[in-house]
């Protein structure tokens, strides 16, 4: 701690004892960012380019002293200098330089690539003010930007640029680096282009901006609304910003280590994080032919480096672009694009293998897996609907470029960061072999039916409880009951995810209440969730939890019993204080809808029990810990996929049958919570809900509400419930990034890991 010492009297003049928290986190973002550079690099002959739109890192203190192995060690040294690293923490700023699972899971496997010694990096862009902070008021979302850039950061200006040309101008570039350790290994990078002329002054209220201001604006938010064209424009202009820095970077790199072009597939492996990156496939092809390859090798060589992940199958998401659009943003990328589409529909001239289709639509998608060499789903059940409905054309001929890879998270952050004692608990049991093994967490269940251990997980999570309620109380101002169930759902607000389901569950948990059914244990329903801001139902969905929390929280017949919290601006930070305190983790998409989930992985590894539809990586989650320590309900993903095919869902059979189903939802529109709230937001809603109800609210409440109520009985029994977050603990060591990393490695990028 020395050199540690050093900093603060180099730096402040001052000895640590005297330095306020701000001084000490300035000081050790330097000296954690020394030691990064002397840890040194993952190297090899061939590196893996992780292209994405979005990084959400969190916070990177804690998990850098983390990885580097001295987290100990200076919150030791802090302690006797009479400072909490816990405090300095909370000063560190965290970008939102994502939306929700794919962000994250892509930072997870930037610490999981490091951790297992893979040369590669993380390749993106530095949006100044992030996607939006969330804000409060009058029981409704307001975004505000987001800014995260102090003077000194964890970004290191890397001393590279380059020009990105546009219809008519052409941008200038500056290369952000910010170094991930390795856990107890060398680092890697996360890159982030940016433009150094970007103007935050443009913002004007809320995030309001000139959308077709790019010289300014090009790197100030991530997804910009794109409710309108403007926003979609620049959506494209973001996009390929991002892939033409990339795609001459990975060249540069890769002839500066004796590439010749034509074996760059031996130098550089791409994986393209959805569509967002995908013009990088007809980039790198405009690149190697200016570089004097031929356009049929350059197809070539580019299917031998690109790789595609899908994230979801809502349409919403798989990408199409209008060729307008493309001509008047990259019209040097069109022609390329269709050449690309001409190839495949001389080969295969189905309208629905298509590049570009009758309606002049590039599909995104589609160019990845024509010209990418492997494609994958994010969890098992997504990947056979990938391979049987949504992309089973594609499937047909081209079987061998589908493969799974189940997703994961990294355990040093969602664990050994987020919950110390738990972690010191499990060495204390197993040892310490799990933090690079996590498979080792199974020995756990040797130790089922243990009284003492059973107790002391109980402890740990009661712990957790209280130190949540407080950070639950600063954030929110509740107050909330330490002995209740905490029931959580935190994640991007949306219809698949059916938080409005949850609020009617609530809904009527508060009838019955009002009816003098009082329950035996409170419950506490907490949410987080961030609305896209041009997401209109979204944002009435959020409108309809923060009223439910008006209403019930100060109703003193009804607050005993229950308490529902909506935590504001909810973002990594949150939800590390909010997963090691979970008791019910709610994993409630329509099936089929949600690909994985990451969310589920992490509550689980806390100790949480999972009530949830048989989705994403719910299906895995339940296979391993088996039926009697997870809580499943509704129709299955084949059933859904059936009420689509048929379209027979009617949402509105179910609300006139059902008497329990309609007093839940009238009561969106009933007088006590247009009392509270807007009644634009409030009827829209409502109608939604009975006349469209897309994602099947109201097919599933039943199972639901049944399902819940059992595991609210069932905790009851402390034992048996420790038992079940034990078996969950135990089983998550499936879902380490690691293991993902490890898979992606062995069946897509075959790198050499470092000794
Ligand atoms: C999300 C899915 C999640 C999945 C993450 C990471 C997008 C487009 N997709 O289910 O909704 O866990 O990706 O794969 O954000």
């Amino acid at each position: 701690m020395e050199t540690l010492s050093k900093v603060f009297e180099e730096k402040y003049n001052k000895n640590v004892k005297d330095c306020t928290n701000e001084e000490i986190y300035h000081g050790l973002l330097a000296w954690t960012k020394e030691q990064l550079k002397g840890r040194g690099y993952q190297d090899g002959k061939k590196k893996i380019y992780y292209i994405s739109a979005e990084f959400l890192i969190g916070k990177l203190l804690s998990n850098n002293l983390i990885n580097l192995g001295v987290y100990d060690e200076v919150a030791k040294y802090l302690k006797e200098n009479g400072k909490e690293l816990s405090m300095i923490e909370e000063i560190e700023p965290e970008p939102s330089l994502g939306n929700g699972g794919l962000g994250r899971l892509a930072a997870c496997f930037l610490d999981s690539i490091a951790t297992l010694g893979l040369p590669g990096e993380g390749i993106g862009l530095n949006y100044h003010l992030g996607l939006f902070k969330q804000e409060f008021k009058d029981h409704l979302q307001f975004e505000t930007p987001n800014p995260w850039i102090e003077p000194e950061s964890w970004l290191t200006d890397a001393g590279i640029s380059y020009y990105v040309p546009f219809k008519g101008f052409m941008l200038k570039s500056t290369l952000y680096d910010i170094d991930v350790a390795g856990y107890e290994n060398k680092a890697i990078k996360l890159r982030l282009f940016d433009i150094d002329i970007a103007d935050e002054s443009i913002v004007g209220e809320g995030i309001s901006f000139d959308k077709k201001d790019l010289l300014h604006n090009l790197t100030l938010f991530l997804y910009p609304d794109d409710s309108d064209d403007a926003g979609r424009k620049l959506r494209i202009y973001q996009q390929y910003f991002m892939v033409s820095n990339a795609a001459q970077l990975i060249l540069d790199e890769a002839t500066a280590k004796g590439c010749n072009l034509h074996d760059l597939a031996d130098y550089a492996v791409i994986q393209i994080n959805d569509t967002h990156p995908s013009m990088v496939i007809p980039e790198l092809i405009r690149l190697l032919t200016e570089r004097g390859i031929e356009f049929e090798e350059a197809c070539e060589i580019v299917s031998h480096v690109c790789a595609y992940t899908n994230h979801t199958i809502l349409a919403e998401a798989l990408e199409k672009w209008p060729i307008s659009y493309l001509e008047e943003v990259v019209p040097h990328l069109m022609p390329i694009i269709r050449k690309l589409d001409e190839r495949i529909k001389a080969k295969y001239p189905q309208e629905n293998l298509a590049i570009i289709d009758k309606n002049d639509l590039v599909h995104m998608a589609h160019m990845d897996i024509h010209y990418g060499f492997s494609i994958n789903g994010v969890a098992s059940l997504h990947t056979d609907i990938l391979k049987e409905t949504e992309l089973h054309q594609f499937y047909e001929i081209y079987p061998d470029k589908f493969n799974n890879k189940t997703n994961g998270i990294t355990f040093r952050r969602w664990l050994l960061h987020c919950n110390h004692p738990l972690t010191e608990y499990i060495t204390s049991m197993l040892g310490d072999g799990f933090r690079k093994d996590s498979f080792e967490l199974d020995k756990m269940l040797d130790f089922k039916g243990k009284q003492d251990v059973l107790a002391n997980i109980l402890k740990i999570k009661q712990d957790a409880k209280k130190r949540c309620a407080e950070f639950i109380k600063a954030n929110t101002g509740e107050e909330i009951n330490t002995h209740s169930v905490y029931d959580i759902q935190i994640k991007r607000l949306h219809e698949y995810k059916r938080q409005q389901l949850n609020a009617l569950y609530i809904i009527d948990r508060y009838l019955k209440i009002k009816a003098g059914e009082k329950p035996e244990r409170p419950v506490t329903f907490i949410f987080g969730a961030k609305a896209a801001p041009a997401y209109v139902i979204a944002k009435d969905i959020i409108h309809l939890i923060l009223c439910l929390q008006e209403l019930i929280n100060n109703d003193p017949e009804v607050s005993p019993y229950m308490k529902v919290v909506m935590v504001e601006n909810y973002n990594v930070s949150a939800a590390e204080k909010l997963i090691p305190a979970c008791d019910i983790s709610e994993q409630i998409s329509l099936a089929s809808k949600e690909a994985s989930g990451t969310g589920n992985m992490k509550f689980m590894l806390n100790g949480a029990v999972t009530l949830g539809t048989m989705d994403g990586a719910n299906v895995e989650i339940s296979q391993l810990v088996g039926e009697d320590n997870i809580y499943i309900f509704g129709e299955s993903s084949e059933q859904v996929i059936k009420h689509y095919e048929k379209a027979d869902y009617c949402a509105k059979d179910f609300y006139d049958k059902d008497e329990r189903i309609r007093r839940a939802v009238d009561f969106i529109v009933g007088k006590e919570l247009l009392g509270i709230g807007s009644e634009e937001h409030l009827r829209r809603l409502h109608h939604e809900i009975v006349s469209k109800d897309w994602f099947m609210t109201l097919l599933d409440f039943e199972d639901y509400a049944k399902v819940k109520d059992q595991a609210l009985s069932d905790y009851e029994d402390r034992t048996a419930w420790a038992e079940k977050m034990l078996v969950n603990i135990a089983k998550a060591g499936y879902f380490s990034s690691d293991r993902t990393i490890e898979e992606y490695n062995r069946d897509i990028w075959h790198l050499t890991p470092a000794k």
